[in-house]
């Protein structure tokens, strides 16, 4: 069963949890979480996706593992996100219903509330390994974000992969404040501890100071964040302190700088355990419960998991610590392709099994890998959030104020990398923003915007993105 923890006939004979979830002041035990769940799957049984708007509450938490119990693919949509980018999702995706928490604009679709408190026993066989659970959609470099399907099987072989690198039972308490419509949070956090089995408290936003009281007060151990969190811990100095009361701190999403990595463990006394993968292929490399933690460094291959580099010809590189390839990875977690899209699946996924990740990495004689950027600069990670800068530019280009546009992330101390845009044109930058904000999601707006008298350009009239880099 892809949710072990609740397994209806285990639970009845006993094995219930109080408050084996946390989430935006309500608790559920894990009857309440069967129960409640099971009548969520009684009301979307047959239908073929329905998009879940995912605002980390109850009704979401049910909503999704309704969805898993009565096999019907989620659609998780952002819950900051804009008219166009939920449009697309909605057109692309087919979803015919929303579930759970309701949109500004539902787009035409019609809407399932979710009962806290309705309870259904019936019993649902176990969808196939193979079926789609989640369409999770990911930025690409260009055009609007791709659907990534991702299969059951995916999902219970990485929490598995998972749970034997970082040593995760049923008795931790997991804690993070991460959006639940990306892997990190989604999968791995929610997912995983409906899975395992352990308690799960969301904290709502990442807030330092609320990952310092789940610790101290709820009994947290296991702590997930991206690197924007653990640096903003860092940066708190008494919230890293308590976090020496946990047993593991994961960072991943993005690279954790060297100084967080070492603060970390100055002031918690926990070397954070890093760990790489992306929508694609969920995660597939980690340092681990009881191994090395090496700063700058993201880990093995996960149980299952193969991994090699390849030059521009696709020769493979030695695995000397020093020589830099591009990272394919081949796993039983990868996802099945893009929803609607053989083409872009093609590029990323081989017929051998291959999935180019877009990375570009050094291996060490131990297996030990670094991830030391992206093949293009137009694939953005601020915050843990993947922006494709493509996606930017085609919103500022329907702006009226814009006649030209060129998007960076520019390295940052907080977000790892800021979203800044060049346009030329009469636009006000605040207004420009707010367009994205509005359009996209909040968290793919530009953080600077600023207006050009012209692009930098090469003779064939591309844009030098790294010589806006260097304007920051
Ligand atoms: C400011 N705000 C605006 C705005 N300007 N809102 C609308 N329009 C504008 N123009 C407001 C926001 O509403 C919000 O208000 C406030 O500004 C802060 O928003 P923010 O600046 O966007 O958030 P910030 O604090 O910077 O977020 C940092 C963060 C976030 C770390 C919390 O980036 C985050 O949650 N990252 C996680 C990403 C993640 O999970 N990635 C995993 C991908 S899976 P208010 O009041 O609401 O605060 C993956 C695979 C793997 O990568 O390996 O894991
Ligand atoms: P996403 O599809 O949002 O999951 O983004 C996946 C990308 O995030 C990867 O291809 C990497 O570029 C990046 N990424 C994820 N984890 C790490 C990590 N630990 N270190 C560096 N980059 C990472």
């Amino acid at each position: 069963m892809l949710l072990a923890s609740l397994n209806p006939a285990a639970v009845a004979a006993g094995a219930d949890l109080d408050d084996a979830i946390r989430i935006d002041g309500v608790s559920l035990s894990r009857s309440d979480l069967v129960g409640a769940a099971t009548s969520v799957a009684e009301r979307v049984a047959g239908a073929a996706r329905v998009a879940v708007l995912a605002w980390p509450t109850a009704s979401t938490v049910l909503a999704l593992a309704g969805c898993l119990i009565a096999g019907v693919p989620a659609v998780p949509v952002p819950a900051d996100v804009g008219a166009a980018e939920r449009r697309h999702i909605l057109t692309d995706s087919g979803a015919q219903a929303w579930l759970g928490e309701q949109p500004d604009d539902s787009e035409g679709l019609g809407h399932i509330p979710v009962r806290l408190h309705a309870r259904s026993w019936h019993r649902y066989a176990e969808p196939p390994a193979d079926a789609p659970a989640l369409i999770i959609y990911t930025s690409g470099t260009t055009g609007p974000p791709k659907g990534v399907v991702v299969s059951r099987r995916a999902i219970a072989a990485d929490i598995d992969m998972l749970a034997q690198a970082w040593e995760w039972t049923a008795d931790d308490t997991l804690v993070h404040g991460l959006p639940l419509y990306h892997v990190h949070g989604l999968v791995l956090g929610l997912l995983g501890s409906l899975r395992i089995g352990n308690r799960f408290i969301h904290t709502g936003k990442p807030k330092p100071a609320a990952y310092a009281e789940a610790v101290a007060e709820q009994g947290g151990t296991l702590l997930f964040g991206v690197p924007t969190v653990w640096s903003r811990i860092v940066d708190d100095g008494d919230a890293a302190r308590a976090l020496s009361a946990a047993r593991l701190l994961v960072s991943g999403s993005a690279p954790l700088p060297v100084p967080v990595f070492d603060g970390l463990a100055r002031l918690s006394g926990h070397q954070p355990v890093e760990r790489y993968g992306s929508t694609e292929s969920l995660i597939t490399l980690s340092t681990l419960a009881a191994g090395e933690r090496r700063a700058g460094w993201v880990g093995l291959p996960l149980t299952g998991v193969r991994t090699r580099l390849v030059d521009e010809s696709g020769e493979e590189i030695a695995h000397d610590g020093e020589t830099i390839g591009r990272l394919h990875v081949q796993s039983p977690t990868l996802f099945d392709g893009y929803l609607n899209r053989p083409d872009a699946t093609a590029e990323v996924l081989a017929a051998d099994g291959w999935y180019r990740t877009g990375d570009v990495a050094v291996i060490d004689d131990g297996g030990m890998h670094r991830i030391v950027g992206r093949e293009s600069v137009d694939l953005i990670k601020t915050g843990g959030f993947r922006v494709g800068a493509g996606e930017i530019e085609t919103v500022l280009l329907g702006h009226p104020g814009v006649a030209e546009a060129a998007v960076i992330g520019a390295p940052d101390d907080d977000l790892g990398q800021k979203i800044v845009a060049f346009v030329v044109g009469d636009a006000a930058p605040d207004e420009l923003a707010d367009y994205v904000a509005q359009q996209l999601s909040v968290h793919k707006r530009p953080r600077t915007v600023r207006v050009v008298d012209s692009l930098p350009r090469n003779a064939m009239g591309k844009v030098l993105k790294k010589e806006l880099v260097q304007w920051v």
